[in-house]
């Protein structure tokens, strides 16, 4: 018993993390693997050049490397929120974007309305410079990143966005595109180890 135990653990201590990289809008900085499991992927400070985002019916155009996973996103309205409690009020997180839990590996793509979050939120308006972070979780953890926006009434999703960049995958199957092949093959051996430790589990 004590054996399998730690069979089983160390099985799934070779489990390889997966990531997400968020499309559009554009985040605070290049995707760092090793910082996403920090608060908005290690960078700390808010970027000069924001984004300039749909106060409604914006969109979040991610990538997923991980079949099933779970997402929300927070908001803050501080010109340059800097931890997690710049994204929270006392009742918890600003919420945009409720939790949820989608599977696909890929692109995926979901509209975010900041306007509809005004309700709970004071700040959010025309004009605005607010942040938001995606929280993510394929299983094994929460990712973050995030982006630093100003909020316009007048603007829609570019084109680009709106149309061929924003797509859903509900394919589980791995691509073997190249430059994903070595995060997506983690995927495949990560839901193989955690077959073999579901099985070495029933076995005890
Ligand atoms: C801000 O400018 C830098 C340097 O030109 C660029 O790499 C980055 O993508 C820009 N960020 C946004 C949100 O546009
Ligand atoms: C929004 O942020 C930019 C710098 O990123 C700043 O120049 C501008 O004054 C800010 N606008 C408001 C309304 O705070
Ligand atoms: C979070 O940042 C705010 C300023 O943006 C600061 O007032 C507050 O003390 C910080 N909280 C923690 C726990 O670091
Ligand atoms: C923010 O709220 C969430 C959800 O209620 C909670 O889990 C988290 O600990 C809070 N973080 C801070 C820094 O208050
Ligand atoms: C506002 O907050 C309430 C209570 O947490 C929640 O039920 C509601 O869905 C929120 N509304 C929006 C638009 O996020
Ligand atoms: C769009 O709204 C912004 C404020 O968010 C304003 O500065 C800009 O002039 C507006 N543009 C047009 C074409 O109305
Ligand atoms: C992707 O799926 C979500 C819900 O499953 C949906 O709200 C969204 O509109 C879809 N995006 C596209 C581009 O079809
Ligand atoms: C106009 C605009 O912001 N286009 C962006 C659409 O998204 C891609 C990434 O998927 C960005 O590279 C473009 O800048």
């Amino acid at each position: 018993m004590i054996l399998s135990s730690i069979a089983v653990a160390a099985v799934l201590s070779t489990a390889v993390q997966a990531h997400f990289q968020m499309q559009y809008p554009i985040p605070r900085g290049p995707f760092v693997q090793d910082s996403e499991p920090t608060f908005c992927d290690g960078y700390t400070d808010a970027v000069n050049n924001r984004t300039v985002f749909p106060l409604s019916n914006g969109i979040i155009n991610m990538n997923s490397e991980h079949p099933l996973w779970t997402a929300e996103v927070i908001v803050s309205t501080d010109q340059n929120p800097n931890n997690f409690s710049d994204f929270n009020s006392s009742s918890g997180y600003q919420t945009v974007v409720p939790f949820f839990q989608q599977s696909g590996e890929g692109l995926y793509c979901f509209p975010i309305d900041l306007a509809a979050a005004a309700v709970n939120v004071s700040g959010i308006k025309d004009g605005a410079n607010v942040t938001i972070q995606v929280l993510f979780n394929g299983g094994d953890g929460n990712l973050y990143q995030c982006a630093d926006l100003t909020l316009s009434s007048n603007m829609t999703v570019p084109p680009a966005n709106a149309s061929s960049g924003c797509t859903n995958v509900s394919a589980t199957t791995p691509s073997s595109s190249s430059g994903k092949g070595v995060e997506v093959g983690g995927g495949i051996i990560a839901a193989g180890v955690l077959t073999m430790a579901m099985m070495l589990l029933s076995a005890l």
